[in-house]
């Protein structure tokens, strides 16, 4: 059994609002329709929905089947931010309410609701709210460019901080409407470009959210999306077929050397079992795989292992500055639909073509640090989100938790230490534990999956709920911090084969006692 922890005994308190009768929330839900009027705010549609329903949902977004657990509900609403710019949503506001707003966040550069955090929330019995963050579609898995930044700064300024700001301010109103009382604390959802909106919100609205959950966050996204880019002309694109490029490696050379990894590093962590704990601990050498005389298989060219060693070493810029950390080894075995899949990276591309030359077609095969300076340059509607000063969100207690994976191929782990770092030198304080707390996840890749006990309640893709107590959901650990001043000291993962695994705080290390991995300053 898991640790009791105090929102699970709170979730069995008799505080919430669960009287009124599943009739009584249908009427209320109808009536919404017509009875709300909020500012810059159209009801398109409510619908209560009773029972666990797959329910088909407005826009391209197709990469999820969304469904529906708890009776609820459904209210969908567009926000006009400004004349040119809007912000389509919806609050899912289950019957058995605890007094408690999620917004929740996006991924990739969507414009996609994501419904499947839309069910965790209102299954654990927050009133959640998500958008599309300013624009339909663009999100990574699902289809579409983001083709509607063109020309559309105040598109550009949803997507980076506005479309968030509105979610929580008409969020809560919704909220209030429906439950005729006011939201009592405000917690914010999101992984990936998710994690980069609940700092942004941090940042710019530290009223807005008493508790950010912010994984694998997207920031300093400029360098970010520069660095991606830098990628893909280390492994030779946008030349087409990828293979034409002396540079590339195909799927066979890259399993080649994800296992020189694996020899090179894997019992660094004192365990042989496929996942490299510290992977900054690790100086892979590719020259080992480089062919020697007469070898032509199974090894690469010199080119080849010049490519690697660009990929696992930082990026400097133009006057040898640290733009952004290296990528992570071992974290090439879960490269699909990265900066090392065939093409130029597509969020780069659709960057610098849609939001910084304002064109629909460039060409990509002269890349480098120039263009990195022109996206810092612009650092259009402040995507950038890199600063140190949460001094703000801090001083009116506001609690942020953070994630990242190991093996996360698409945001490099290393950059949230930088984060971290950033902070701790921005507020001169040697740790940030009072308000601010990094879980680094061995093995995890980009927000879940990868080996490893990469669930531990983040919520944003199915099955990541695995154990409903604040020891192992880091959602309920930051209930229990928010509303009990309880703040976690660990976090407790499972992986899909049962494994369970504690995940530490950075600067702490994850250090293998002799029979399990434990916490150590
Ligand atoms: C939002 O903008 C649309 C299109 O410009 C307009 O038709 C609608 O009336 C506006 N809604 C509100 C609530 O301002
Ligand atoms: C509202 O949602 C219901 C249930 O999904 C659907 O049948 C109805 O057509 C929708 N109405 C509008 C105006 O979109
Ligand atoms: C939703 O659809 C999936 C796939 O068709 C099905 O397996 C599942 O049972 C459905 N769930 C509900 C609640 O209808
Ligand atoms: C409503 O829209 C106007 C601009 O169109 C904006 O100034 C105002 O802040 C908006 N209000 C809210 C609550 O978003
Ligand atoms: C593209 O548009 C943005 C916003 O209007 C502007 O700041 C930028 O300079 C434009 N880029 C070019 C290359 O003209
Ligand atoms: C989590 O546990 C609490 C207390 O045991 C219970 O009330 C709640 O329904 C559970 N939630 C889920 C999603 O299982
Ligand atoms: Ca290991």
């Amino acid at each position: 059994m898991p640790r009791s922890s105090v929102a699970t005994v709170l979730l069995l308190s008799s505080c919430a609002l669960t009287a009124a009768s599943s009739t009584q929330w249908k009427t209320q839900c109808l009536s919404l329709q017509t009875s709300l009027y909020l500012e810059n705010t159209t009801i398109l549609n409510t619908t209560y929905i009773a029972a666990p329903t797959n329910i088909t949902t407005p826009g391209i977004c197709r990469s999820t089947a969304p469904v529906t657990s708890a009776p609820l509900c459904r209210v969908e609403f567009v926000i006009n931010t400004t004349s040119t710019s809007a912000v389509h949503g919806e609050a899912w506001l289950p019957d058995t309410w605890y007094g408690r707003f999620l917004g929740l966040g996006n991924g990739g550069l969507g414009g996609c609701v994501d419904y499947v955090a839309l069910d965790y929330g209102s299954s654990l019995h927050f009133a959640s709210l998500g958008t599309d963050n300013g624009h339909d579609g663009g999100g990574g898995a699902d289809p579409g460019d983001a083709h509607q930044f063109l020309n559309h700064p105040e598109v550009i300024a949803d997507y980076a901080w506005r479309a968030v700001h509105v979610e929580a301010v008409i969020g809560k109103q919704i909220v209030q409407a429906y439950y005729g009382k006011a939201t009592a604390k405000s917690y914010f959802l999101g992984c990936s470009t998710g994690g980069r909106q609940g700092t942004q919100a941090a940042l710019k609205f530290p009223d807005d959210f008493d508790g950010i959950l912010g994984g694998a966050p997207a920031v300093n996204f400029n360098h970010l999306l520069g660095w991606a880019g830098m990628i893909s002309r280390y492994f030779g694109a946008p030349s087409s077929p990828p293979e034409a490029s002396p540079k590339w490696l195909t799927p066979d050379l890259w399993a080649l050397v994800t296992a020189e990894i694996l020899r090179q590093c894997d019992d660094l962590d004192g365990v042989v079992d496929g996942i490299i704990t510290e992977p900054d601990a690790c100086g892979f050498r590719p020259e080992y795989l480089q062919c020697t005389s007469g070898q032509t298989t199974g090894c690469l060219t010199p080119i080849q292992v010049e490519a690697l060693k660009n990929l696992y070493s930082p990026l400097y810029g133009l006057r040898g500055q640290l733009l952004y950390p290296r990528f992570s080894p071992g974290a090439e075995a879960d490269s699909v639909g990265t900066a090392l899949s065939p093409g130029f990276f597509p969020f780069t591309s659709d960057w610098e073509r849609f939001v910084i030359l304002n064109v629909t077609e460039h060409d990509f095969s002269t890349f480098g640090l120039e263009d990195i300076e022109l996206f810092d340059k612009q650092n259009a509607a402040g995507i950038d989100t890199f600063s140190g000063d949460l001094s703000a969100f801090r001083n009116r207690g506001g609690k942020f938790l953070t994630y990242h994976g190991r093996r996360d191929p698409l945001i490099s782990s290393t950059n949230s230490k930088r984060m971290y770092d950033l902070i701790a030198h921005t507020l001169a304080l040697p740790l940030l534990d009072d308000f601010y707390r990094l879980f680094l996840v061995p093995g995890m890749g980009h927000c879940g999956g990868g080996l490893g006990a990469n669930a531990f309640g983040q919520g944003t893709l199915p099955g990541q709920n695995a154990v409903n107590a604040s020891s192992h959901n880091i959602l309920l650990a930051l209930v229990d911090w928010v509303e009990h001043g309880v703040p976690p000291a660990t976090i407790v993962g499972s992986g899909v084969d049962g494994s369970v695994r504690t995940h530490c705080r950075y600067p702490q290390r994850s250090v293998f006692s002799g029979k399990v991995f434990v916490c150590a300053d």
